[in-house]
């Protein structure tokens, strides 16, 4: 079936999957809405990891141990901030620190977010669309034992440790939904939107949270199908099984799955895994979802695709069942 995809991304684990489907389906047939609740000012510079690793993953540049950044990375940069001690917690590579200037210079002369990464991706070669999920500050905040901390102070500064109860993603109620991505979702030939395998919490919430997108992906009347991020009990990559456990929710695929009921009508789940627990309105597809190589992604991609356009057919038969009854049912009603 052709027509476009919509992605939602945030990291390391969304952006491999983005790149299977990019690698999967034509050129400018995919356009990827990605989570800017991760980004901050740093050294003077506006970084935006999400959508660095998606932009890195579809230029096929990104360095696949690390998960964020790219592969080959040199860090003088690091050594000669280090040697004037700078805050150095947080890595930026020489060629990386290329991409958060350029950003930075930009946006300081007045581009949009969405812009910049229009531009980005067009020197890197990259033929899907990536979007921001707004050009407006949103910022996730995470709510530990230690009180409300900025994300990245969470996620790199203190690795995750401590226990999160909340999370709050500060200027989304007041951000506007990327226009680009709002038209992109009323596009009459949308094939499907997949929910890539992100951290539910402060990859997706954060897209979701953006006035007019969640009801934008339902109005589509496109499948939507999320890929699970919990495998075995466990997270490929990141804090969100810890993060369930911490909120006192189930380590599993359904507990995730919940996350999205009544925006999503399909969820991947590992085939290695038993089957998940139903939610309502909810239908469950086994796929081997853990992504190591490149072909993993492209073979992912492909059965995400084949699920939607399931979920698809499955749904415009129950409309017709649906119409079917009410014709019979008004066969039966007598005449008035
Ligand atoms: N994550 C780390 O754990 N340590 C780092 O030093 C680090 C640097 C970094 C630089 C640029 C970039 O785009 C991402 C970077 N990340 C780093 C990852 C980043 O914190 C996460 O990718 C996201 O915020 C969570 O998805």
């Amino acid at each position: 079936m052709s027509g476009h995809v919509v992605a939602l991304s945030g990291g390391v684990g969304g952006a491999k999957l983005a790149h299977g489907l990019a690698l999967s389906l034509a050129p400018g047939e995919l356009t990827v809405i990605v989570n800017t609740g991760d980004d901050f000012r740093h050294l003077g510079l506006h970084i935006s990891p999400d959508l660095d690793s998606v932009m890195y993953a579809l230029a096929d540049l990104a360095d696949p141990l690390r998960g964020w950044g790219r592969r080959g990375e040199t860090w003088n940069f690091m050594s000669a901030l280090t040697a004037l001690g700078a805050e150095n917690w947080f890595q930026l590579g020489d060629a990386d620190l290329a991409v958060h200037v350029e950003r930075s210079w930009r946006l300081a002369q007045g581009w949009p977010l969405s812009r910049v990464t229009a531009h980005l991706c067009a020197r890197l070669g990259i033929t899907a669309r990536v979007v921001p999920m707004s050009d407006d500050p949103v910022r996730t905040r995470v709510l530990t034992g230690e009180g409300w901390l900025d994300f990245q102070d969470y996620f790199v500064r203190r690795r995750c440790e401590p226990a999160v109860r909340d999370f709050e993603f500060a200027g989304a109620a007041a951000a506007r939904a990327q226009p680009e991505a709002l038209a992109t979702l009323a596009r009459p030939d949308l094939r499907a939107v997949v929910i890539c395998p992100s951290n539910p919490f402060v990859s997706v919430e954060p897209i979701l949270a953006v006035p007019g997108l969640r009801a934008a992906m339902l109005a589509s009347g496109a499948p939507v199908i999320a890929v699970t991020p919990i495998i075995g009990g466990r997270a490929v990559k990141g804090p969100a099984a810890k993060m369930l456990a911490e909120l006192g929710l189930d380590v599993t695929p359904a507990a995730v799955a919940r996350r999205y009921a009544g925006l999503a009508g399909g969820f991947v789940t590992d085939a290695s895994d038993p089957a998940p627990a139903a939610v309502p309105g909810m239908q469950y597809f086994r796929a081997d979802t853990l992504m190591v190589t490149r072909e993993d992604r492209v073979r992912l991609a492909q059965e995400v695709l084949r699920a939607a356009d399931a979920l698809r057919v499955a749904r415009a038969a129950d409309v017709a069942d649906g119409d079917a009854a009410e014709d019979g049912c008004a066969g039966e009603t007598s005449p008035m």
